[in-house]
């Protein structure tokens, strides 16, 4: 038995397992088109704000297509031995090609690639609320802690409380970035004349947020009720489709309905006296 999957063996994997499969191929497909159909709605803004705030949210699909990418092609993908006293601790799987590995199947490219994404949907919500950079800035970096501790709690193998510690330190970053959307944020937007589509926005986000959240404790990561790789992961990819496109489209058909709230002026954003282009 060999020790370690090779990245030709996992891409064969999902290939061919067609719940796992299915659940990273049709995002690749749903984020590229998506991509497109943003770029084609917002043709005609030229408010340089609001270009800003689709460009943020263009980003969070675009950054899916390379997250997804990195699952099929097997690049992020590891069979870890879980530790003593975790659900799958012994398991073993049995790749589609026949190779049999001591441990269970992470997707923890995901995790990585969300500390990449999510700032954008942040980012375009503090825009939205007509927040000021220190509280952008928070709730960045802490969403940034969020996923890379919540990554380290995945493919920590040394000892299984160690994971659920890494799992707890993730949940306090969580709640920094709860308390801003929830708290910080609403009064902000009340000011900026952009309270109702914050607000559709904000629950939105939070409550999905809190679903990758227990998602994860249910998971195969984690207590393992949901056992199946496959299962696992066509619950995050739902939660995707909400949280990124559908989210996406909330926000850009609001700017491009809204320019003159969301705008901050034709020399928004200048880095110089000089009179702006006219593009
Ligand atoms: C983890 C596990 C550790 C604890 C917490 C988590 C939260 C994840 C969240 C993910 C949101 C992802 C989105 C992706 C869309 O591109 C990492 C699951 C708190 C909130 C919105």
């Amino acid at each position: 038995m060999a020790l370690q999957a090779s990245q030709e063996e996992l891409f064969t994997h999902v290939l061919n397992d067609a719940a796992l499969g299915s659940s990273i191929y049709i995002n690749i497909a749903l984020a590229g088109l998506s991509l497109l159909f943003f770029a084609f709605l917002g043709r005609n803004v030229e408010d340089p704000r609001g270009q800003l705030i689709i460009v943020s949210v263009m980003m969070v699909s675009a950054v899916s297509v390379a997250s997804y990418t990195g699952l099929a092609s097997g690049l992020t993908i590891s069979i870890l031995e879980m530790p003593e006293g975790h659900a799958m601790a012994g398991e073993t799987t049995q790749l589609a090609g026949g190779a049999e590995y001591e441990g269970t199947i992470s997707l923890w490219g995901r995790y990585l690639t969300w500390a990449l994404s999510t700032p954008f949907i942040l980012l375009a919500l503090g825009l939205i609320a007509g927040s000021n950079v220190t509280k952008i800035f928070t709730a960045i970096v802490f969403d940034i802690g969020i996923m890379i501790t919540g990554l380290a709690a995945a493919l920590t193998t040394s000892a299984h409380l160690m994971r659920w510690f890494w799992y707890a330190i993730s949940c306090t970053f969580f709640l920094v970035v709860v308390y801003i959307l929830l708290v910080e944020w609403p009064e902000d937007a009340k000011a900026a004349g952009t309270a109702d589509i914050f607000n559709t926005l904000k629950l939105l986000t939070v409550i999905l947020w809190f679903g990758y959240t227990i998602w994860w404790a249910l998971g195969n990561e984690g207590v393992a009720v949901i056992s199946s790789v496959g299962v696992t992961s066509w619950g995050y990819s739902a939660f995707d489709v909400v949280a990124k496109y559908g989210f996406s489209f909330l926000v850009i058909n609001y700017v491009i309905n809204n320019i003159d709230t969301v705008s901050g002026g034709t020399t928004y954003g200048a880095t110089s006296d000089a009179i702006p282009a006219d593009d």
